[in-house]
């Protein structure tokens, strides 16, 4: 007789769009409008047109270093546009679309990346800004929804991190606590199937990431994340759910990054070329324009104007972002402590002190 047994975990992979651009099932009503699939699509390429101008910035030396978001936008898109401008955005570094969405400029993404924290300063002022050290944003958002819990708001937090971030202390400290409290807090992880070079293979022996939800007592969901329709319709459900006092949700957005982790790293090294190319055949703006060719009689021309007007958003920005003035040095002294300790008010002297008299 044996006690132990191996579970098969059931977390089926929701779809509405598949990779050759047909509806797979008809979508919630506030989906069906085409008005609002040709402003997504739009979202989409301003996104990934940026995130290339970007890149382009980097490799000329206008950009510190820049992680690109290329194969992903749909995730990120479809949190922009079912996200409330009151709910609380907690993104990680691969959410250009969402914050674009909600009002962050692309000149000021440049300027965070470009080395001036300042650029975070951008957006709602509820939303909080880039978390880069892995999965610390779980908890932030966590305390964020503790504290809409506490005062009774109807809003939502939704933060987001990486298939590495979900192997991180952060995360089960932060999910266990959204379980017990209830809290209105919707956790996105976007799979991309790599932390850097460490494949998900090998990241985790689970045999999904959604399943980590049940050891919580919270609901867990896996999505095609290169379907921007299924997003959006989950995370419409998760968010009404945070709002409503039903409480957490994690979802598992299924992808491929279809870069290098961020300029300063080179996938070749490490990724199979043909595992990428498969992955980029199933891409999110790839099998929207088909559904739009399919539909609503999208064609080349259109793509080209909808190209030509974007590429003129981003020149403009990409102009601010050129014409700001440099950092001010003082600034890496300044803004890490409320009152600065006195051997970092010395430092602070010291360097200007040299400065002056160089
Ligand atoms: C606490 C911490 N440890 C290590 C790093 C270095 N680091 C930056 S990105 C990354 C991998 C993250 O992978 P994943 O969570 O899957 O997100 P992705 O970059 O793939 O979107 C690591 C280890 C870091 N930023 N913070
Ligand atoms: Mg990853």
């Amino acid at each position: 007789m044996s006690f132990i047994r191996e579970v098969t975990p059931d977390f089926p992979l929701h779809c509405l769009l598949d990779a050759s651009g047909r509806l797979t099932a008809a979508l919630p009503d506030f989906l069906a409008d085409q008005a609002l699939w040709l402003e997504a699509y739009t979202h989409l390429w301003r996104t990934r047109l940026f995130d290339r101008r970007a890149v382009a910035l980097q490799r000329t030396g206008q950009l510190g270093t820049y992680a690109s978001c290329l194969g992903q936008e749909a995730i990120s898109a479809a949190i922009g546009f079912r996200m409330h401008p009151d709910d609380i955005l907690v993104p990680y570094y691969r959410d250009q679309a969402a914050q674009l969405r909600r009002g962050v400029h692309m000149q000021s993404i440049l300027r965070f990346w470009g080395g001036d924290e300042w650029g975070a300063h951008d957006g709602p002022p509820h939303d909080l800004s880039w978390c880069i050290p892995i999965a610390t944003q779980i908890t932030h958002a966590a305390g964020v929804a503790t504290a809409l819990k506490l005062r009774h708001l109807p809003q939502a937090v939704l933060t987001t991190c990486g298939d590495g971030a979900s192997s991180r202390g952060d995360f089960y400290e932060a999910l266990n606590l959204a379980g017990v409290w209830h809290l209105p807090l919707v956790l996105v992880i976007n799979n991309n199937q790599w932390a850097i070079s460490v494949p998900l293979s090998q990241q985790t022996a689970a045999a999904t990431l959604a399943q980590k939800a049940v050891a919580f007592g919270i609901p867990g969901v896996r999505v095609d994340g290169n379907d921007f329709f299924a997003m959006a319709a989950v995370l419409e459900e998760a968010l009404q759910r945070a709002r409503t006092g039903k409480g957490p949700t994690l979802v598992e957005a299924v992808t491929y990054r279809l870069c290098d982790h961020t300029t300063a790293d080179d996938m070749s090294r490490y990724a199979d070329p043909a595992a990428r190319d498969a992955a980029a055949a199933l891409e999110p703006l790839l099998r929207f324009r088909r559904l739009l060719e399919h539909e609503c009689g999208w064609d080349e021309s259109s793509q080209q104007a909808m190209e030509a007007e974007l590429n003129r958003e981003i020149a403009a920005e990409v102009d601010s972002y050129l014409a700001l003035p440099p950092s001010r040095p003082e600034d890496m002294f300044d803004y890490l402590y409320a009152a600065m300790p006195e051997d970092l008010s010395r430092q602070k002297s010291d360097w200007l002190a040299r400065r002056a008299a160089s």
